[in-house]
Parts: structure tokens; sequence; C-alpha cells
């Protein structure tokens, strides 16, 4: 039996030496890189804050005192300590744990998450709603330096300074994002002075400080309150004590010795903390530590080398083919910009920045400033290519509409990771974008159904003079050739795939592949069936779909999203609005619920919308059994 089999609870851990904390630190590493090396997930974050969450969880007394993480990939360590070890070999499979901090899933999570930057903003309303509670237990936010780079973060950090109520946020410094982390906080984080410069420096504001009348003494003597107090008002801390916040560290987050003892003296105090912790991503596994960036969320591996399983058929992912479309579009088009908000590899765009350094720019994850930056842009001529899955750019709702669709301005939002996305579930899967686009005046939807159509619609949407959202999969795509030259579709024309007179299937997107794979059996059991493949959200084909569903009046519209103001919606009031209401029409879509964590095939099977839900719809509306 190991040292973390004796683990059932954190308060088992409260009693160990250090030596005994080390030993257990190093066997959560070695499960951590277990299960992960099976099941993918966030490895090098994960083993980047196991004396972190180890210390935390020694000193305080959780689940009294809460513990939120902010984007929860980094919680591995903390759901082994929370009962959770033995189940842990399900983490991000189906119907087993979660990749990040679900409050369903443990009293131990203190706050739901996935998206980041919202620790300090959820962490003072649990704070405060404990001091209206009479409850003075302790509230600790940890945020990692990249998910700081957002305004959520800093509008979280002003209020509690106002509050001024016992937060205690830890300020995870790996001095990484997903890549290395971008922007004028990064280098504040990591600067460094010398001693020389320091003495210099400290001459020279002391005596700035000396000479000022009345209150120039006064700042002087706290300047001077020790040397450590002296530097922290040029570094790092210096930003956070405008934010009054009592600023401790930096500290080596891999060290007990330091991380408890800090952490014993900040755990009474009343007034908010920010404890700068530092450490490394991916420690204790070399592959991770090598490439921090590669092991940030990565797929299955064997552990001696690091190298991933599964091996590629040679199909290219739709990221991928978005990518080199780029690229390509870039070398005839000066104008095109691509920006991303943090995500360069996860948006296929690595290439397009090493070729284009002055046309690109990685905001950090700050999506709202990325899209009223590209709306910036857009307004002197040049055309914005803002690249952000389809989950995150649910936080720029009103940049969107406010900054980009008002004035119509040419900005093209390639939305990745549209539909199911699997193992990282609800917090990520992008379901929602067709109804939080489709409201906006002046936007242009369009979904392709393979890989070939979305170079074709990115043609389209460069070409296009106003708002365009180019919304694709994750994943590989099907396989079919890419023309050397796409040409730009027409705006607004969607396509007759198949021709039948039994049924009428309207889909969207990759869902066009299931409709095709229904049909095949339908055409068995002599269903003969006409597939439209949409391509455009809005505008919508009205005169192709009206022309076939006053025909066929057996329809399906099918779709990975939500049906809440979908396609299928937006089929139906068209349909409505044009007086073609003799119809037997079903949607196919997500029903009002979110969608959990698992293989994208099977959650697209039981939330049915795979070819087998077409099929069996296809069925009812021709009164037909189901085997
Ligand atoms: C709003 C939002 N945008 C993008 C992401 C994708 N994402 C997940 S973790 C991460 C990097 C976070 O960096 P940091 O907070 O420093 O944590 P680390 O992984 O370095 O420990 C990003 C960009 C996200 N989760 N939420």
């Amino acid at each position: 039996m190991t040292l973390l089999d004796t683990i059932k609870t954190s308060k088992d851990i409260k009693q160990l030496s250090r030596d005994e904390l080390k030993i257990l630190a190093q066997q959560i590493r070695e499960r951590i890189i277990k299960v992960v090396s099976k099941n993918g997930g966030h490895l090098a974050s994960s083993l980047g804050a196991v004396e972190l969450t180890l210390a935390i969880h020694y000193v305080f007394d959780l689940p009294q005192d809460t513990l939120i993480w902010d984007v929860g990939h980094q919680s591995y360590a903390h759901k082994i300590l929370t009962g959770r070890n033995d189940t842990f070999d399900t983490l991000r499979q189906y119907n087993g744990l979660s990749g990040f901090s679900k409050m369903k899933e443990s009293p131990y999570d203190g706050f739901t998450v996935g998206h980041a930057s919202t620790s300090i903003s959820a962490g003072l309303g649990v704070c405060y709603a404990k001091y209206l509670n009479k409850d003075d237990s302790n509230v600790i936010s940890v945020i990692g330096d990249g998910s700081l780079t957002a305004g959520l973060a800093y509008e979280g950090l002003n209020q509690t300074g106002d509050l001024k109520k016992n937060l205690i946020v830890i300020l995870n410094d790996n001095e990484m994002s997903i890549s290395p982390n971008v922007g004028a906080l990064s280098s504040l984080l990591s600067r460094t002075f010398s001693a020389k410069y320091l003495q210099n420096m400290k001459n020279r504001v002391g005596a700035f400080f000396k000479s000022l009348p009345r209150i120039g003494d006064d700042i002087y003597k706290i300047l001077k309150r020790s040397e450590e107090s002296f530097k922290t008002f040029i570094t790092p801390g210096m930003l956070f004590e405008a934010f009054n916040f009592d600023y401790f560290g930096p500290i080596d987050g891999h060290n007990f010795d330091h991380l408890i003892e800090i952490l014993n003296n900040i755990k009474n105090h009343h007034d908010p903390i920010l404890l700068h912790v530092i450490t490394k991503k991916g420690k204790g596994y070399e592959p991770a530590e090598k490439n921090p960036v590669y092991f940030h969320g990565v797929g299955s591996f064997t552990i001696d080398t690091g190298k991933a399983n599964k091996k590629s058929n040679g199909v290219p992912s739709y990221t991928q083919v978005f990518g080199s479309q780029m690229v390509k579009l870039a070398k005839n088009n000066d104008k095109i910009i691509a920006v991303t908000a943090a995500m360069p590899e996860g948006t296929g765009l690595i290439e397009f920045s090493k070729i284009y350094p002055d046309r690109f720019f990685d905001v950090g994850i700050a999506e709202q400033h990325a899209v009223t930056f590209a709306a910036g842009l857009a307004t002197k001529g040049l055309k914005p290519v803002v690249a952000i899955y389809s989950t995150f750019l649910q936080r720029a709702f009103d940049q969107i509409l406010h900054d980009v669709c008002i004035e119509c301005l040419p900005v093209v939002f390639a939305i990745d990771r549209g539909g199911v996305v699997g193992e990282d579930g609800p917090t990520h899967h992008g379901l929602f974008d067709y109804s939080y686009l489709r409201c906006m005046p002046n936007m242009i939807i369009m979904a392709p159904k393979d890989e070939n159509e979305l170079a074709g619609m990115l043609v389209t949407a460069v070409d296009h003079d106003g708002p365009v959202a180019l919304r694709y999969p994750r994943g590989i795509g099907t396989g079919v050739k890419i023309e050397d030259n796409p040409k730009p579709l027409v705006i607004g024309k969607a396509q007759v795939i198949e021709e039948g007179e039994d049924l009428l299937i309207i889909a969207i997107g990759k869902s066009v592949c299931e409709a095709a794979k229904a049909s095949i059996v339908l055409k068995n059991k002599s269903i003969n069936t006409t597939i439209i493949n949409a391509r455009f959200v809005k505008p919508l084909d009205a005169a192709l779909i009206i022309k076939y569903a006053s025909k066929i009046k057996k329809i399906i519209t099918v779709e990975e999203h939500v049906l809440d103001g979908g396609f299928g919606s937006a089929v139906l009031e068209m349909l409505v609005d044009n007086g073609v209401t003799d119809i037997n029409l079903k949607r196919i879509g997500i029903k009002d619920r979110f969608v959990e964590h698992g293989p994208q095939d099977i959650l697209k099977h039981d939330y049915k919308i795979d070819s087998q839900a077409i099929i069996n719809t296809a069925l009812k509306l021709h009164g037909t059994s189901i085997e």
C-alpha cells in the first residue's frame, strides 16, 4: 500500500512530515501521469500545481474553507486528495470525473469552471456571502498568470480591494498561458532587478518621497519598512497593492517549507491578500517540462517517450485547413490580420504567426478585447480574422454586436470547435453560437459540410464587406480533396446534395454528413430523401427551401447545436413567415440541456443528433416502426 492509498480525504495529510509530503507529491504525480497518458487531459498545468495543492490542503480546512481554482484544469491533485482517487481513472471519460472543477462532483470544488479568469470574482462573491452569514472561514482563489490577462480578473481585483474582505488570491505564475504568456503584465510579473539597480533606484525614489511636503516622510517610512517591501513597490507587488491587496512573494511554489509557512501566516489575515507563487509547468515529468505547450492539453501518450499514441491518418483537421488557407490568402492580401485570444496552436495560426509576425496578434485570454481590437483594425480598411473557439466567443457577445455589427464592419469570426467537442464537456461544447449570432443584424453565418467547403467559405468571408461568422467543428475533416484555388460561394445559396420525393432533410455543417449516412439506410427502407446542405444559417436560402418544402411535406432539420434559437428554428420561422405551414417538420439538435463530457460519437448518439437519430425520426414521420 502506498502513502497515497492511505489518503481518503485531505484531512489525512495534516499529520504528515515534510518528507512524507514530498513522497506523496511524487505518488500523486505518478498517478496523474499514468491516467492522463491514457485518457488525455491537462497534464502540464496539473503537474505544476501539486505542491501548491498539498500545501493548501495541509494548511486550510477544506471544504469549510472554500478553494476556487481558475479554469480548473490544474486541479487533478486536488481531485485525488478529495475522495476521488478511486475514480480518478475515469477522468474525462463518459460518466466519469470531469476534467475541470465541478460543484456537482464534490463539495471540495468551490466553483464550477472551464472558462478562464472567474476565480477572483467568484471567490469574492463566496467571501462576501460568508461575511453576511457570519462565517469566518477562508476563501482561496488560485489563478494562473495566463488567466490574469483577462479583464474579468481585474474587475474582480478592483471590487475586492474596495470591499476589503479577507479573500486570498494565489497567483500561480509559471510564465505560461497555453503558449508563453503575452502582454505587458507578463513582463511585469517576471521583472527582476539587480541588487545594484535596486539600491540606486531606492536612493532616488527615497529622496524624491522625502522631498514631498507633509506626506513624503510617511510614504518614505512605509517604503523603508524593509528591503523586501521596497522591492515589491517597484516589482509585481506594486500592481496588486494599487488594488488594496497585501502582496506576498514571489515564493517557490515547489518548496513545502516556504509554502506552508506563508500560508499559515496569511491564513488569519483580514484584508485581501495576493500570494505570488512561482511554479514550473509540467514539473516532475521531463517531456512536459521540456514541452509544456504540447503537454498543456494532451491526448493519450506513451509515458517513457512522451510521444502521442494516436497515429495521424493524413487527413487534416478543420483547424489545420483553416490555418493553411489563412497563410495562402494572406500572401495575396496584405490587409488580412489574424487575431487569437491565447490559442495560437489551438486555432491553427502558428504558421501564420511565423510568416506574418506583424499581422498576427495573440492578445492573451481576452476575447472581448480581441473583438473590439479587430473592429478598430477594420475601421481603417484592414481585414481582421478573429479565430476563437465557439465556447470562448460567448464572452464577446456585446463586442460583436455593439462594436462590429452596428457599423457592419468587415470582421471575420473563425469559430473553431463549433458543436460537441468531447472530453472537455459542458463548459467547452460550442453549442450556442448560431443562437447568439443569428439575432445580430448584419451578421452572415455559415458552416461547412467538409474541409474543402471550409476553404471556400474562408475566401467568401474575407471577400465580404461586413461581419461574417464561419463556424467549423473540432477534429479531422472528411478527407475530401481541397481545391488548389477555392472559389467564393454565393452568400445565402444552399446546395442540393441528393434528390428524393419522400423526405426533405435540411442540414447544416457537419450534420450534412450524418444526413447523407442516414439517407443510405432510409433508401433501403424505400424512403427517398432530398438533402439540402444549407451552408448558411443566415441568410437562409429561403427560395430553395420553400421550393422543396412545398413539395415534400415531411421535413427534418439537423444541426449540432441547441434547438432553441438555432438553425432549425430559423428554418421553421422562415417557412411560417412565408405561409408554408402545411408541413410536418421535426428539428434534430440538442434539447434544452447541457451536454456532459465524453467521446464525441457517444455524445452525439446519446444526445440524439447523429445519423441514427435522423433515421429514427424519419421512420416515425413515415409511420414506420423503429427496429
Ligand atoms: C475564456 C477562456 N479562454 C481560453 C481558454 C483556454 N485556456 C485554458 S487554460 C488556458 C491557459 C491558462 O493559463 P494559466 O492561467 O497561466 O494556467 P496554466 O495552464 O499556465 O497553469 C487557456 C488559454 C479558457 N479556458 N477560457
